[in-house]
């Protein structure tokens, strides 16, 4: 690391900052294409590192368990105030510290342990918080699962199958249902869902974590009018720190708000609360909706030039930010071509697909997504060249042909070295 950059910490701690610079490195050099991972903005950064971070402000701006908030209720009720003008909803929570307490805050505003809750399976693109067996939200809770279709249609191949999920959901009456997920590359329909949720009588949370950038810049339909809480994460496609929010109509405010303090969290993380408000205004300007638009115009052609090499891609390609390309036509499964890929300079994460064979830990899939590169200014134009890079190392994968996945990391940090991230220093 440059002394010069970090130089409290270059000269308090070496080592440590020698695993900072590595990580600079390998996030300049490499194509980074895991859909939940981007690049936040120089200002981010500095906001999220600041002395906010030395205040324990329990509580909510103006009702503080604790003196000396002068500051810190200004740079709360400012990133309150920025989310819910971004995405036009009555109140905001900016304080969960990430996604999964976030959506923990929803279960404990709107049901009791051993309630019925309704979300997407986790094999099948849903979330682990959406009542899955092996998270807390499934064995506190009665998680009952949707999924998607297996037809021979490629026109429904692949989609939610909203008339199943109206059927469990009648049959279930589920307290809540959740939308959203982490392996869903299509649009999801939030009227669909509000029909839904409005005939059993549940609570509606869209889980909007991987595409609230989309929807903030206008790339994905909201949902603000149709469901009863939106949850997210601030660090995916909206380009903010690590952390998450809670939004709702104003009849859930005080359910949500006591949920989340004093229910499950105690003082919030005001570094990133201040991480979060910059990312907010950030994501209000002009260039953030030609951002937003950008990552699905590269995702969709990133998906015609795989589909071209010969990938089956699940649903068929893509209408958001995410690519789920299912290898069991090729000769590797998803965890050796996520590491070959790895090892060529091309970061991604293996990922079930629906209806997998194979078990999670070893599964056929790879999940990529067009966040990142699209943060550093890559466009359509480079899609072709992106496809033939995973296309050549999962081919070298196969072959165990070491040497050509060298030279595919080498060819990856060329192209990468003229695209500079944002808040890294070295590229
Ligand atoms: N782990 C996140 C993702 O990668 O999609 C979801 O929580």
């Amino acid at each position: 690391m440059s002394a010069s950059r970090h130089p409290a910490l270059s000269s308090t701690d070496p080592e440590l900052a020698s695993y900072v610079a590595a990580e600079e490195v390998l996030q300049a050099e490499t194509l980074r294409l895991i859909p939940s991972e981007n690049y936040v903005s120089a200002a981010v950064l500095e906001a999220s590192g600041t002395v906010l971070q030395n205040k324990y402000s329990e509580g909510y701006p103006g009702r503080r368990y604790y003196e000396g908030q002068q500051n810190i209720d200004r740079v709360e009720a400012l990133a309150v105030e920025r989310a819910k003008g971004l995405f036009g909803v009555d109140h905001a929570n900016v304080q969960p510290y990430s996604g999964s307490p976030a959506n923990l805050a929803v279960y404990l505003a709107f049901a009791q342990p051993g309630d019925t809750v309704m979300g997407m399976a986790l094999p099948m693109g849903g979330h682990l918080t959406h009542g899955w067996g092996v998270s807390a939200t499934g064995s506190w809770f009665r998680g009952v699962q949707y999924g998607v279709r297996a037809t021979a249609d490629p026109e429904t191949n692949g989609l939610i199958d909203y008339d199943a999920v109206r059927d469990l959901a009648l049959a279930e009456r589920p307290k809540l249902i959740f939308c959203g997920g982490t392996a869903l590359p299509r649009t999801i329909d939030f009227a669909a869902f509000a029909e839904i949720a409005r005939e059993a009588g549940s609570v509606l949370v869209a889980d909007v974590a991987h595409i609230a950038g989309l929807i903030a810049g206008g790339a994905h339909p909201s949902p603000a009018e149709h469901v009863d809480v939106i949850s997210t994460t601030t660090h995916k496609t909206l380009r903010g720190p690590r952390g998450a929010m809670l939004m709702c109509r104003e009849e859930h405010a005080k359910a949500i708000d006591k949920a989340v303090f004093p229910g499950l969290q105690g003082g919030p993380h005001n570094q990133t609360t201040a991480g979060i408000a910059v990312a907010l205004h950030e994501a209000a300007q002009p260039s953030f909706v030609r951002y937003a638009h950008a990552v699905v115009a590269n995702a969709k052609a990133l998906a015609a030039a795989l589909l071209e090499r010969g990938f089956d891609l699940v649903s068929g390609g893509t209408d958001n930010h995410l690519v789920l390309i299912d290898l069991t036509g090729k000769e590797v499964p998803g965890k050796v071509a996520a590491k070959a890929l790895d090892r060529a300079g091309i970061v991604v994460n293996y990922n079930t697909v629906p209806f997998d064979p194979r078990k999670p830990f070893d599964p056929s899939g790879i999940r990529i997504g067009t966040p990142s590169l699209t943060s550093r200014g890559l466009s359509t134009e480079h899609m072709p060249l992106v496809a033939d890079w995973i296309s050549r190392a999962v081919d070298a994968a196969a072959k165990g042909d070491e040497q050509a996945l060298r030279a595919i990391r080498a060819e990856v940090a060329d192209l990468m070295a003229a695209f500079p991230a944002p808040g890294l220093p070295l590229s």
